[in-house]
């Protein structure tokens, strides 16, 4: 396959201007009429041919300013249509004809449980039919479906309902004009027979606009916390960014079968059953959050990505890294701050800093790529929300929206890049970004080593912080990159002291955290007026993707744990001194025990109600062997995974009895309220029950077992079958799945968590056990969400299984790679990822993980997406 580089990029050579699309729909396949006004683009270089991207097309005829055209006026194949000489401006009309129902890659028009929907970023259009399919050539959409009625009720597009009408043979149309211009992968179509759920929202300038979500009639319910939160997206996007609605519909529909999680189509989101629907009996406490922050992130691409889209796809970061940004804000205003700073740096820390140090490495903004859905990645969304969150952190709140507004302002209705929006913010604040724009170029995470050194006489502390950004592939030298670093000094009562940088400095003006802004190789500051040495709080809040060596002592830990006023520091000194413990007692005889301190750290928290219990019960969890695994020089899966046991196991068994009162002490009863109180209790009291049934407690069993028979919600039904499953207690284990499938084998949503409740499990999810799910009747391989609910789960949660040092768990994964990337190569490659760093586990890891790699690099006729990963990671 080709490569694409950034460096290559040209304007497009003919324009767009509008776009008028007939789809007749039939049993057999589908036939796209498309016409386009197109003329030369006079910033493109003279005399150019036309060239159409396509896929899969079926080609049935063409013609140019209503001429048709005959086969030597044109070169055409599935993938491309040519011609080499057409007028500066004219209308072209092609035919295609397509095959919705055999489409199983789920890219561009495809049929899922009955109705047809469309995914068409970032390259799917050029599925339907033959179009410059590039994100900077924009054109007014207008569309006519022609389908069934009793079929397909239902007939939805982009933009505005203008017309409908009964045709002949029983059947209908309906049209829709998108009044903006749009690039082609925000195109979408659905067509179904759906229920719809309307529901109003006024906008802060007083504009009425329907919401309407369309669902399939089995789903009708699982709908209010959709549209619950889509009205609380658009409130807040006028309030925090001063974005309103620009159409008078928005729609939202749920389709069963889809690669991503949502896709953010002008006025017709299409999301992932998974992501959208939910009632308390159906869906998780962490489902429903999931789904307020998807609802919103799509809701918030209207402006950051559909109103200023990017210019090219190197630019992804552009939209997603923003609109990751502001929908993490949206979330963290919604319910807890620190949780939520904590669920997102946790997920950076242990699954983007693998991606970043591993053969895949990307900058935010890439500069090349063999297929662009390779590039849908953490690195280009959460590191590059990292990135504006920092732009955020360094100029503050109100300059920060000063930028964003005139990056609004300045560039609606065009197609720009990820410097465009730097320079608005530069423009906005007179700051100088210029070092600052590295983020967006080098990959890898910065590691800042930080020394101090505390001067008694003086009364003065210093902090000496090194920086280093790793080599990655492509990119051996790094620049220092230019980091802002908060941090807090902790007194001896355990008070944030004031920090003064120089000794003129009056205490009482002195702010307790500061922001120090790292620009070069090293940096030292001093800290004047200081009693006695002080404990540091470094990178409070997570204020950038960087790793931080400093030697806290488990004494120092433990005191951070209870006394530092940044929540998200005191979350991250319990995992530094549960992931010290664990890794110190890796490799050592079993009658070593573990240092009484974690007991003791864990034992307040139990006991301690002062705190946020979401904090608490996020403090409670140990590191995840994912997470250790990363923290690694070299990881030993197994031996890590039994260590974290061992812990587990110690912990579990001296604290069992503060365990059974947090469990009842936070046993609910009464209605299910998704309120942040609410959420964690349930929180604390299904880590409480996890924790007992993992050390077979008798009292903790008839607990789980009264827990899933009589909850009244999912969070607690699941919780309980969750523990029981990673119980012991094999009979009431088993007797619980029987239960759970027989009450909702009905319903897809639900039989995908009970999936990966046991693929991810390390007691019940044996290999053998993977591999009977996988022929269960209700396992599809054409729906992408039971594949990462089976294979997905086992490879990326299940780490000691999937780590087997027989290597049966890589050869498990490579096969169904290989068979996966005959029907959806997007997700296969995607399955891939967990083999890529093979070289960050020891031997007996590594050789099983390479050989798989090499099994699926020798198949002939690898797709390009699958044929990227496994070259790059074997490079
Ligand atoms: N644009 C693809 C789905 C999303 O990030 O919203
Ligand atoms: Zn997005």
């Amino acid at each position: 396959p080709q490569t694409i580089y950034l460096k290559d990029y040209e304007v497009p050579p003919f324009l767009v201007d509008h776009t008028d699309l007939r789809f007749e729909l039939f049993e057999d396949g589908a036939r796209v009429h498309s016409t386009l006004s197109m003329r030369r683009n006079p910033e493109s270089a003279a005399g150019q041919p036309l060239e159409l991207d396509g896929d899969s097309l079926e080609l049935e005829s063409v013609a140019l300013d209503g001429q048709a055209l005959s086969d030597g006026d044109y070169e055409a194949t599935p993938a491309s249509l040519r011609i080499d000489s057409v007028p500066d401006q004219f209308s072209l009309s092609v035919v295609t004809w397509i095959r919705p129902q055999d489409n199983t890659r789920l890219e561009g028009l495809y049929k899922s449980s009955g109705m047809f929907c469309t995914q068409c970023e970032a390259e799917g259009f050029r599925c339907i039919t033959y179009y410059p399919d590039r994100p900077d050539v924009m054109a007014r959409f207008r569309t006519r479906i022609e389908a069934d009625q009793s079929r397909y009720p239902v007939l939805l597009s982009n933009g505005n309902d203008v017309e409908r009408g009964e045709l002949d043979d029983g059947r209908h149309y309906a049209v829709w004009e998108d009044p903006f211009p749009k690039p082609s992968y925000l195109f979408a179509l659905v067509a179904g027979d759906l229920v719809e759920k309307k529901d109003q929202f006024t906008t802060v300038s007083g504009r009425e606009i329907d919401l309407r979500m369309y669902v399939e009639p089995r789903n009708a319910e699982k709908c209010d916390h959709a549209l619950v939160s889509l009205k609380k997206a658009m409130r807040w996007d006028e309030e925090v960014y001063g974005r309103e609605y620009d159409l008078d519909i928005f729609m939202i529909v749920a389709v069963d079968d889809f690669n991503m999680g949502a896709m953010e189509n002008k006025g017709l989101n299409i999301f992932n059953s998974s992501c959208v629907l939910a009632s308390p009996d159906t869906a998780t406490d962490m489902a429903f959050q999931r789904i307020e922050s998807i609802v919103a992130h799509e809701y918030f691409h209207n402006w950051s990505g559909n109103r200023v889209t990017c210019r090219d796809w190197f630019q992804l970061s552009l939209k997603e890294g923003f609109t990751v940004f502001r929908d993490t804000q949206f979330s963290s205003d919604m319910g807890s701050p620190t949780v939520k700073r904590i669920e997102d740096a946790s997920l950076l820390r242990t699954a983007q800093f693998a991606e970043d140090g591993g053969p895949m490495a990307h900058p935010v903004r890439p500069d090349s790529y063999m297929e662009i859905s390779n590039f849908y990645t953490l690195t280009v969304y959460e590191k590059g929300c990292e990135v504006v969150r920092m732009i955020h952190t360094l100029l503050g709140p109100e300059q920060f929206r000063a930028g964003s507004d005139l990056y609004f302002e300045r560039h609606d209705g065009q197609a720009v890049t990820t410097d465009d929006f730097v320079r608005a913010m530069e423009d906005a604040s007179g700051r100088d970004l210029s070092q600052f724009r590295l983020w967006y170029e080098q990959a890898g995470t910065p590691r800042l080593t930080v020394e101090d050194e505390y001067d008694d006489a003086q009364g003065t502390y210093r902090l000496t912080i090194h920086q280093s950004v790793p080599a990655t592939p492509g990119q051996p030298e790094k620049q220092p990159q230019h980091i802002p670093f908060a941090v807090g000094l902790i007194g001896e009562q355990g008070k944030a002291l004031p920090l003064r940088l120089s000794a003129d400095e009056d205490e009482n003006d002195a702010p307790t955290q500061r922001v120090l802004e790292l620009t070069g190789d090293s940096h030292t500051f001093t800290f004047h007026g200081l009693q006695a040495r002080p404990v540091p709080s470094l990178l409070q809040g997570f204020s950038a993707p960087v790793r931080v060596d400093y030697p806290w002592t488990r004494d120092q830990l433990m005191f951070l744990m209870s006394h530092d006023p940044d929540g998200f520091n005191r979350w991250d000194a319990s995992q530094r001194l549960a992931s010290d413990v664990i890794e110190s007692l890796m490799h050592q005889p079993k009658d070593v025990r573990t240092d009484r301190r974690l007991l003791t750290a864990y034992r307040h928290l139990l006991a301690d109600r002062s705190l946020d219990q979401a904090l608490v019960a996020r403090m409670l969890q140990l590191p995840t062997v994912a997470a250790l695994i990363e923290q690694s020089e070299t990881a030993d899966v197994q031996a890590i995974h039994e260590a974290r046991r061992r812990v587990l196991t110690e912990l579990a068994v001296e604290l069992r009895d503060d365990l059974v009162a947090c469990y009842r002490r936070n046993q609910e009863s009464g209605e299910y309220r998704l309120e942040p109180e609410d959420i964690a209790r349930r929180a604390l009291k299904n880590t409480a029950l996890a924790w007992l049934l993992h050390v077979k407690d008798e009292e903790g069993r008839m607990l789980a077992v009264k827990q899933f028979e009589g909850a009244t919600n999912m969070t607690d039904r699941a919780s309980a079958l969750r523990a029981l499953v990673n119980s012991d207690f094999e009979g009431d284990r088993q007797q619980a799945l029987d239960r759970f499938y027989g009450q909702f084998k009905e319903d897809p949503q639900v039989v995908e968590q009970w999936f990966a409740i046991q693929a991810s499990s390390p007691n019940a999810g044996s290999l053998a056990h993977v591999e009977a799910l996988l022929e269960h009747e209700a396992f599809d391989w054409k729906n992408p969400n039971k594949i990462r609910s089976v294979v997905g789960a086992f490879a990326g949660q299940n780490l000691s299984r999937f780590h087997a040092k027989d290597g049966s768990g890589y050869r498990f994964l490579a096969k169904r790679i290989l068979a996966l990337d005959e029907t959806n190569p997007q997700i296969a490659a995607r399955l891939v990822s967990p083999l890529t760093r093979w070289r960050k586990f020891k031997n007996v890891y590594s050789e099983g993980m390479k050989s798989a790699l090499e099994t699926l690099r020798d198949k002939p006729d690898l797709s390009k997406d699958v044929y990227e990963v496994v070259h790059k990671s074997l490079k």
